[in-house]
């Protein structure tokens, strides 16, 4: 009885830790088309795709978190990227053209 109370608590302490991270640290993927580039915000404005747990498709901008995400990103791009979501609101951590796209 005593060795079965031991692995049961075993067992809730490894679901405990599986939790996914902390929600500031979760990255989103998202796909989806350039609209527009500002290079001196830095922002790219995105007609997405659904991104799952997050937003439905639409168009909109995102901050981007250094300017080099953009370097070779031009109007017209079919693109794939990652998005934190921070506390100033979500933000392009990545950015490639996608490949065929
Ligand atoms: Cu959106």
């Amino acid at each position: 009885m005593k060795k079965l109370t031991g692995i049961v608590l075993a067992v809730a302490i490894v679901i405990g830790c599986g939790k996914s991270p902390a929600p500031a640290e979760r990255l989103y993927e998202v796909k989806g088309n350039v609209v527009a580039v500002d290079a001196r915000k830095p922002s790219v404005t995105l007609e997405h795709e659904d991104i799952p747990g997050l937003m439905r498709a639409m168009t909109m901008e995102f901050a981007v978190s250094d300017p080099p995400v953009l370097n070779g990103i031009v109007v017209g791009d079919s693109v794939r990227g990652r998005i934190r979501k921070e506390e100033s609101g979500y933000v392009l951590r990545s950015l490639e053209k996608q490949a065929g796209g």
